[in-house]
């Protein structure tokens, strides 16, 4: 009879494949199911995508989507908290502008932990969150050698507005670009417990290194273009491509392959069908830009590409994932530099990353956290059959 403590069986077969699969904890904010994707706190992510970031960070911080008073409330909270306590602006300006804009993400958040540290997992969390617009939106300005009469940062504003008020992009419908960034951080703020970026902090804070040090790390995980910067390729393919021509596309598919280079956009460790963020994103897309051609790129796309990756069975999923598409609607909105677009990526996981690690180490274990973490590894030559 089947052992119900025995969660999966162990075998060499499971050596160094990046523990895929490999069960290694518990995660409350979220899970991922191969074929629906996406749940925070249980409600699928299809659901969720209407709603403002503020109410779905109360959802992964407290577990429960607020009522209207909490909400408010919740929001009152954050813009007590949202003012960076010191000179960023300094720090930004002396960074290299040849330096990835995922690199300055990861220096300014490490700046902010030097400036106020709580040491209180949630304190600091909370903390983060709120400080990122104002982060962001210097990022994009100081790099773009705008850096004289950044307006003030009103702390009362939502945490899009304050940074779509820090950019002061001219000729842009600041309306549309609120509902592009607004989805694009609720579809990307939480991905389960073992994505890598989300892994890497928890792993760093269980050492009890600060939140801002692992959140850090985190960043840096992420900016990596198997994981988080496949959306900044992507739109650098979809702008490469050129045509909407299905022909021309598939052509271009196949001789990145042949080149050995990954489709981005596609393929995932965990979902086996399309990744529900990407079909919400297109759904958002036919509403609002169904005409752009760069839209209409990833429109082919997503029917050339997975039919071509079906051909090798050695790709698990060849159906689009979540950076197909967040590319073309960002650039739709007026944020034409796709080498930012990974850093919404990484300013919406702040909060599951966050979420996650107040629960490792201060929920989990009664309240006493998750030990450091300590994985096995065997000598070369040695493997599990060699093991009491
Ligand atoms: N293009 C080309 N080759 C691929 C792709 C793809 N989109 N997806 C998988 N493969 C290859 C993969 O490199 C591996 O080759 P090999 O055996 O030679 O090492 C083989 O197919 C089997 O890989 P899988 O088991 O299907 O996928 P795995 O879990 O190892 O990797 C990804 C998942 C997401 C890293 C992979 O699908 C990929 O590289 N996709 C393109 C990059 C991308 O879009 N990343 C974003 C993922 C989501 N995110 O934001 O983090
Ligand atoms: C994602 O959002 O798809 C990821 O962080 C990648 C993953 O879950 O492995």
């Amino acid at each position: 009879m089947r052992d119900e403590n025995v969660l999966f069986e162990l075998t060499n077969s499971h050596l160094n494949i990046g523990l895929r699969g490999v069960p290694v904890g518990t995660c409350r904010t979220s899970f991922v199911t191969p074929t629906e994707g996406v749940h925070y706190c249980g409600y699928p992510i299809s659901e969720l995508s209407d709603f403002e970031p503020e109410d779905i960070v109360y959802l992964l911080m407290n577990k429960e989507l607020p009522n209207p008073e909490q909400s408010a409330s919740f929001r009152t909270d954050l813009s007590r908290r949202g003012k960076i306590p010191g000179d960023i602006e300094s720090v930004l300006r002396s960074l290299p502008k040849t330096g990835h804009p995922m690199d300055w993400l990861s220096v300014g958040i490490h700046t902010l932990g030097m400036f106020e540290t709580t040491n209180d997992w949630k304190e600091d969390a909370l903390n983060l969150i709120a400080r990122m617009p104002r982060l962001m939106g210097l990022i994009f300005r100081i790099r773009d050698g705008r850096e004289s009469n950044i307006p003030e940062d009103d702390t009362s504003q939502s945490l899009v507005n304050r940074f779509i008020n820090t950019i002061e992009l001219d000729d842009v419908d600041r309306a549309s670009m609120n509902r592009v960034i607004s989805t694009y951080l609720v579809l990307h703020m939480d991905h389960g417990g073992g994505n890598l970026s989300t892994f890497t902090g928890k792993a760093v804070a269980s050492g009890k290194a600060t939140v801002y040090s692992s959140i850090a790390g985190a960043m840096n995980a992420l900016s990596g273009p198997l994981h988080g910067r496949a959306n900044q390729s992507c739109l650098e393919f979809v702008l490469k491509i050129g045509t909407s021509d299905k022909d021309e596309v598939e052509k271009f598919v196949r001789s990145e392959l042949e080149a050995g280079r990954p489709i981005f956009g596609f393929g995932h460790a965990v979902l086996r069908v399309e990744d529900p963020r990407a079909t919400v994103q297109f759904e958002l897309g036919e509403k609002i830009c169904p005409d752009d051609e760069n839209f209409k790129i990833i429109r082919t796309l997503r029917e050339v590409a997975p039919r071509v990756l079906g051909e090798n069975p050695k790709i698990s999923n060849p159906n689009a994932n979540v950076d197909i598409a967040s590319g073309a609607l960002l650039f739709h909105v007026g944020l034409t530099d796709p080498t930012y677009y990974t850093t919404f990526f990484g300013w919406a996981r702040v909060a599951g990353i966050g979420a996650q690690i107040v629960d490792e180490r201060s929920v989990f274990r009664s309240g006493k956290g998750v030990p450091i973490y300590r994985p096995k590894y065997f000598p070369e030559e040695q493997s599990l059959r060699h093991i009491e």
